[in-house]
């Protein structure tokens, strides 16, 4: 585990204010756990621009049941980038519409250019992919020399 360091932060009063009528609302017990959780999230923000970064992701999408070939072209597709996708869960919202959800993992680039494939498919009406990393410290300045 790492160890925990406390550190002072100055800021306006009514930022604060503003700051922790937000955590409240979000349902953070305490400061330091909202401030850990938005630096977490613009670190792994930051990560995910690095195409060639390791990553996980989840795309949702909707798309029309009655379009033609257009399942058939999913399934072919996801064949194609079987080395990316954990597994992928179909549910039937109504009788025009389907929902997939992929789980993916792999370098930034090859799960971006899979979703805006994806979602450029004829009757596929709207979708998003989320990412995700672990964020892992180098434990010597020598470890940043990565060869990959
Ligand atoms: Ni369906």
């Amino acid at each position: 585990m790492d160890r925990v360091v406390r550190f002072g932060i100055s800021m306006e009063e009514s930022l604060l204010r503003d700051f922790d009528q937000l955590i409240e609302e979000k349902g953070y017990s305490n400061r330091s756990e909202a401030i850990r959780d938005i630096v977490r999230d613009k670190l792994v923000e930051e990560n995910i621009q690095n195409p060639s970064a390791f990553v996980y992701g989840a795309l949702v999408f909707l798309y029309d049941h009655h379009k033609r070939e257009l399942e058939k072209l999913l399934t072919d597709f996801q064949h194609m980038y079987f080395e990316n996708i954990v597994s992928t869960t179909h549910v039937h919202v109504d009788h025009n519409h389907c929902l997939e959800v992929i789980l993916l993992r792999g370098k930034v680039s090859q799960l971006k250019s899979l979703a805006e494939k994806i979602l450029s498919f004829k009757g596929v009406k709207h979708g998003k992919l989320t990412l995700t990393t672990v964020l892992t410290q180098p434990k010597h300045k020598h470890s940043i020399h990565k060869h990959e």
